[in-house]
């Protein structure tokens, strides 16, 4: 670390912005699933954009590769510094105000540092409703979400974060500050620049605040948890529900039975809500803003025609606010149920809806070929083609040996994915887990167009290094 670096970082942000104690910046440096252990002299906590700019040149002009962090929820080690103690960490937690909603303009205003729970809460305080929903909203925050582009619950409706921004704030490497803070619906002036900076992962410039659509807020709800009778009879009743009324189709989430068993199993208080457990299930949810929307006689309707079709053999509405949050959190805690179970490989892939059930089928089986016992945890956003086809580690294998076999496991499943048409990571991103895959996937044109993009906006090489790109 250049001498002097920290203290001429602590002139710009102050005591309280600066963390340089081993047992206060350790937080910062490993990452939620614990695959990361990375360490860092400093972790820096700007309170404005100007502070962060001023932060920002400071460390280009030492040369210094700096890590921006929100919630440090990455499923895929996107915001942990390196092991070599060389990165410093900016955290945008203190950037932290919802700073405009508008439900004329239907746009909120946010700093990066929010969560998007707090973003969720001001847009529903307004009447409006942010239509982005994701496990991890309590934590994760919104220039980490806009960074890797996050997809979550409500893409099959809204579209993914990308969709959901008109303008951005950004930091730029050299420390200079674009405000793009636009709230247009139409601007066509030239390249879309907010777009390049969602879903780069912090490896461009550090997103300082963000303009958000809005939508209005549902005035009917309908939940329902279904046992269906296999993924094809899963991908049955979303289409069914498509047909009924593709616009109140809020999510349709697939979960199998191994996945709710461990849910079931290591989850305080879960409970399902169904005559008997099945191997697999579906979530629906439905929502409108249309009073008198006639939500639930659709749900009933088009679930009453599965059943007689032997698509859904027993099914659940929620007929309250708490057991609606109890069905979603059969499906949100999947993550935690796996971590609690031992250890996991994860597959963030994609395909076109229709060819989920094949996938969900060949996976399972070349997984199966790959190691006897493993337990194949297939789950995930079945509306927009994005399964999270994790394995859990054998009954009573040793989790190190299982891990040590994570990329044979991908590879295997990736296979199947790339053979249909699909993607290796529909919305965790890339990090520093996944770059080794991007010559094979996004290279030629595609690849080297990235790296120019690089080369041009970070010439030094100090956003985020090591991620993303390989
Ligand atoms: C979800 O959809 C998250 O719950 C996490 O994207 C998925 O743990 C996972 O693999
Ligand atoms: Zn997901």
């Amino acid at each position: 670390m250049p001498d002097g670096l920290v203290a001429r970082l602590l002139a710009i942000v102050g005591p309280r912005g600066l963390l340089t104690e081993r047992v206060d910046t350790a937080p910062y440096a490993e990452d939620w699933r614990g695959l990361y252990h990375g360490r860092t002299p400093a972790v820096v906590r700007p309170i404005d954009t100007d502070q962060l700019s001023r932060v920002v040149k400071c460390c280009a002009a030492s040369g210094v590769a700096m890590v921006p962090q929100g919630g440090n929820t990455s499923m895929v080690g996107g915001a942990v510094p390196s092991e070599d103690g060389s990165q410093i960490v900016i955290s945008l937690a203190r950037m932290n105000r919802v700073t405009a909603v508008d439900p004329v303009d239907l746009t909120l205003t946010v700093e990066a540092g929010a969560t998007l729970q707090a973003a969720q809460d001001a847009a529903e305080a307004a009447g409006c409703l942010l239509p982005l929903s994701i496990g991890s909203q309590g934590t994760a925050q919104i220039g980490g979400i806009l960074s890797t582009n996050a997809g979550g619950n409500n893409t099959v409706r809204y579209g993914n974060a990308r969709d959901l921004v008109l303008g951005l704030e950004v930091v730029l490497a050299d420390g200079q500050v674009w405000n793009g803070l636009r709230r247009l619906r139409k601007d066509n002036t030239g390249y879309c620049l907010r777009q390049l900076f969602v879903g780069a992962e912090g490896t461009l410039g550090i997103i300082a605040a963000a303009v958000l659509k809005l939508v209005p807020r549902p005035v009917e709800t309908e939940v329902a948890l279904c046992a269906v009778a296999s993924v094809e009879a899963a991908l049955d009743l979303f289409a069914r529900f498509q047909r009924a009324d593709a616009a109140a189709v809020q999510a349709f989430e697939y979960m199998s039975g191994t996945g709710m068993g461990l849910v079931l199993t290591h989850i305080p208080g879960a409970k399902l809500p169904l005559r008997a457990p099945a191997a697999h299930y579906a979530l629906v949810e439905l929502a409108t803003s249309r009073v008198g929307g006639g939500l639930r006689e659709m749900l009933e309707a088009v679930l009453s025609d599965a059943l007689d079709a032997d698509l859904v053999s027993d099914a659940v509405v929620a007929g309250s606010e708490t057991q609606r949050a109890a069905i979603w959190k059969l499906r949100e805690e999947h993550s935690e149920a796996q971590k609690r179970a031992g250890a996991s490989v994860k597959n963030d892939v994609s395909v076109p809806v229709s060819r989920v059930p094949e996938l969900i089928d060949r996976a399972s089986a070349a997984c199966a070929a790959l190691m006897p016992g493993i337990r194949v945890v297939a789950f995930g956003h079945m509306g927009d083609g994005n399964i999270h086809f994790n394995l859990e580690q054998p009954e009573h294998m040793d989790a190190a040996a299982f891990l040590a076999r994570d990329h044979e496991i991908m590879d295997a499943v990736c296979a199947v994915v790339r053979d249909l048409d699909g993607s290796f990571s529909a919305e965790h991103g890339v990090g520093r887990l996944k770059p080794y895959l991007m010559p094979q996937w996004r290279g030629g044109a595609e690849l080297d167009t990235m790296r120019r993009i690089k080369a041009a906006l970070d010439p030094g090489g100090v956003m985020n290094p090591g991620k993303l790109l390989p």
